[in-house]
């Protein structure tokens, strides 16, 4: 039997063909949307019922005994026990000592709105999600420049930027698309650090410094702005503040920037040139550009940059998304009703978004540790594995020994699991229900839909959700009898019911695309304009005009004080289309499929060092070490390693966040500096 649904072994959240036999999964298979030649087949997908049967899965929920062991125990004793500890905590020292922490797996959609529902429920402002480390930044600043996150539209346009954005391991939609224009003759500049396989196929591969997107979206403001290239009509009609901006680049030519940046300035301009040659064209970008401590004002001055080349909500530009109206299920109205959340002080970030509810993760240590604010004395981690993708892991260690009480709700056993009091066995992918946030902030509807029984005793994450909810008293705000009645109702202000999309495999839209809303509605901005100079920015007293050459903005990577010690660039490196973060890699076929273990050194690098192909070389910063295999390359420029990401699960000697910091936070989104910092060679 085949059926259709969406897969959720990762974000990117693609339509997919489930075999089912006997009702075990067999196989699952991207649906087809163009010839062979551009159609992605996906590794992740391909080991889906290795994934989904593998024996190292979480088969019943287990409890730490005074010994410290694990003990198996059921769902009545687990839900007695987590609702007994929440209550405890709630009394002791008051419903914000507990948090909940989410990651990228349980989604941005269903299962995060009922946890945000249950804690606003129970008292606590700290449902925390990883957006700070992941695209919530740019999105919050995004949304203060002109309302929304846009989207690029790659199929329809005529020249793409991947700033900071890896498609091709990241995003088999996006990177089919991308296929598709370039089939077309669409132009590609590619601005990475690395020479990534996506960067060798560009018209244009910029190799930048890390971290300095900032000063080069300036330097290309600057060269658009006195050769006249910018869109002088939008300027005048649909923007505030471009005078303050005209002035702000002055400081930023093409000629000055090409040292920080280190591109040559020619090289720059013809990717400028191509950039406003080529139109429409759309600036795609990515998670290179979060994990910096300067993402807030970088994702301004890319924004301002899609707007001033008059490319924002065109066809082929940068597409500002309609999603479907739903209920919010959050229940704080306010963001300043008592009791605050951890991430008081960056206010801005806490409440860009009446859905999200608080990303500030980067904070969420220092509660702990420092009791700053106010202590976090409890938490529940749901689909997250913070032992290894949060920044500075020792640190993170020690949180965790403090608390009071620790939940893990996963399928599998992780790093981060050892260190719970109780650990929940939660279904994966293919055996939940849920609408996902993919469809919800599109106007494509679609369910991702169980079609297979969970694993063993694992219940689907909403199921203990609302157990625990019910379980606590809250019957009135968890009504629900199962995850579809749920979705009904979250529903109801689009029309569109379970039973519908249950029928509709490709998914509901309810209404076509429209380019240039704006016309009719302005932006989502107190101005209804894009606002080049942000009037939330200036009222809460951050730069209202981005600008990088002082420190506000512009941070050097982590330990860059100590950069005499330190002489290289570490980066947090290739996210391979094989493996989700720290995920899979107990998947044999997957391991064998490559990308290996290993750290990128440049030839003079490793010359200088006496280092050999495969030598098994330490790396160290302040905060740590770890032991990883050199791959000797000139992919990175000398002076910059590139360390495998997502190892650290696998074996903890691999763990690359045991380098990183987390002092150093964007002022506006606490966003710390997982993707860059400064390691050397110890013997
Ligand atoms: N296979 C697979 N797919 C995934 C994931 C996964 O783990 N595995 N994770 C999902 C998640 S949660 C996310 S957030 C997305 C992210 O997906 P993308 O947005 O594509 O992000 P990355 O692949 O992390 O990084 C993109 C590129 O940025 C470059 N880069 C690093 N530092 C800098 C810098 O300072 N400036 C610039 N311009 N570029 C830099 C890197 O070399 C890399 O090639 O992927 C999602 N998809
Ligand atoms: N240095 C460095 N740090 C990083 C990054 C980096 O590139 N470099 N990337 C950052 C980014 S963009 C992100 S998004 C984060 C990711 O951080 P995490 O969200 O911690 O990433 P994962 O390792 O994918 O952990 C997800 C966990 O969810 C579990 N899981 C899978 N499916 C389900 C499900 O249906 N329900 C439940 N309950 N659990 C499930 C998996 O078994 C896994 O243990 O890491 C961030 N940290
Ligand atoms: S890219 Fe991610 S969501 Fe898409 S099929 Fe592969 S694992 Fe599933
Ligand atoms: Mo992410």
């Amino acid at each position: 039997m085949k059926i259709n649904t969406i897969c959720r072994l990762c974000s990117a959240c693609c339509p997919v063909e489930v075999s089912i036999e006997n009702g075990r999964l067999v196989s699952v298979q991207r649906v087809k949307r163009y010839p062979d030649s551009i159609h992605q087949v996906c590794p992740k997908a391909q080991a889906a019922a290795e994934i989904i049967y593998s024996s190292k899965r979480l088969n019943k929920p287990k409890m730490r005994t005074k010994e410290g062991t694990l003990q198996d125990i059921s769902w009545e004793t687990a839900f007695d026990f987590i609702c007994f500890k929440m209550k405890e905590i709630k009394e002791n020292y008051g419903a914000e000592a507990l948090g909940w922490l989410r990651g990228q797996a349980s989604d941005w959609g269903g299962p995060w709105q009922y946890v945000m529902r249950l804690m606003h429920a129970f008292g606590s402002p700290n449902a925390i999600g990883n957006g700070s480390v992941c695209h919530a930044g740019r999105e919050a600043l995004q949304t203060f420049t002109y309302g929304d996150m846009s989207s690029p539209d790659y199929k329809n346009s005529k020249c793409i930027i991947c700033w900071g954005r890896n498609d091709q391991d990241t995003n088999p939609t996006a990177y089919e698309d991308l296929l598709y224009a370039r089939s077309k003759g669409a132009k590609l500049v590619v601005i990475d650090p690395v020479k990534t396989p996506l960067a060798t196929k560009a018209d244009i591969w910029l190799q930048i410094k890390p971290g300095t997107d900032g000063f080069l979206a300036m330097a290309m403001m600057n060269w658009i702005i006195k050769n006249d290239l910018f869109d002088h009509e939008f300027v005048k009609n649909y923007t505030v503040g471009f005078n303050f901006l005209k002035k702000e680049v002055e400081d930023y030519s093409p000629e000055k920037i090409s040292k920080v940046v280190q591109i040559p300035t020619d090289k720059m301009i013809k990717a400028v040139k191509l950039y406003t040659n080529n139109r429409p064209a759309c600036i795609g970008e990515g998670n290179g550009l979060d994990m910096h401590c300067q993402v807030s004002q970088v994702t301004r001055a890319l924004a301002i940059l899609r707007a001033i080349s008059g490319n924002l909500d065109r066809r082929g530009g940068d597409l500002i998304p309609q999603p479907v109206k739903i209920k919010n299920y959050q229940l704080r109205t306010s963001f300043w009703k008592e009791p605050t959340p951890i991430s008081i002080e960056y206010p801005l970030f806490s409440q860009y978004s009446e859905k999200r509810g608080i990303h500030a993760m980067g904070v969420l240590t220092d509660a702990i540790l420092e009791e700053k604010p106010y202590p976090i004395k409890g938490l529940i981690i749901q689909g997250a594995n913070p032992i290894v993708t949060m920044a500075n892991v020792n640190r993170v260690k020690k949180a965790f020994r403090k608390l009071n009480f620790l939940a893990v709700i996963d399928p599998m056993m992780t790093q981060t699991a050892e260190f719970a009091d109780i650990i929940l066995p939660a279904s994966f992918s293919f055996e939940q229900t849920m609408i996902s946030n993919n469809a919800l902030s599109g106007n494509n509807l679609r369910l991702q839909k169980k079609v297979i029984e969970p694993w063993e005793k694992s219940l689907p994450d909403w199921e203990i959700i609302f157990r625990i909810a019910q379980r606590l008293g809250f019957e009135k705000e968890f009504p629900w009898k199962s995850v579809e009645e749920a979705i009904d109702d979250q529903l109801q202000p689009s029309g569109i019911t379970v039973k519908e999309l249950n029928k509709s495999p490709e998914g509901i839209s309810l209404e076509k695309v429209r380019y240039q809303k704006y016309l009719q509605e302005g932006f989502k901005t107190p101005s209804k304009k894009v606002e080049i100079e942000s009037s939330l920015l200036k009222k809460y007293g951050y730069p209202a005009i981005p600008e990088f050459w002082d420190s506000f903005s512009y941070q050097g990577p982590s330990f860059y004080e100590k950069r005499d010690h330190y002489p290289l660039i570490g980066l947090s490196g290739r996210r391979s289309n094989n493996f989700v973060h720290s995920q899979f890699r107990h998947i044999k076929s997957l391991r064998e499929k490559g990308s290996n273990p290993i750290v990128d050194i440049h030839p003079q690098d490793a010359k200088e060092r006496n280092i050999n192909q495969d030598d098994s070389i330490i790396i160290s910063t302040p905060n740590g070490s770890i032991k990883i295999r050199a791959g000797i390359s000139s992919i990175v420029v000398p002076g910059t390693v590139r360390i495998a990401w997502g190892w650290g699960e696998y074996s903890e000697k691999y763990n690359l966040n045991l380098l990183t910091d987390d002092s150093l936070k964007d002022p506006i989104t606490s966003t710390t500096s997982n993707r860059v910092f400064m390691p050397d060679k110890k013997d």
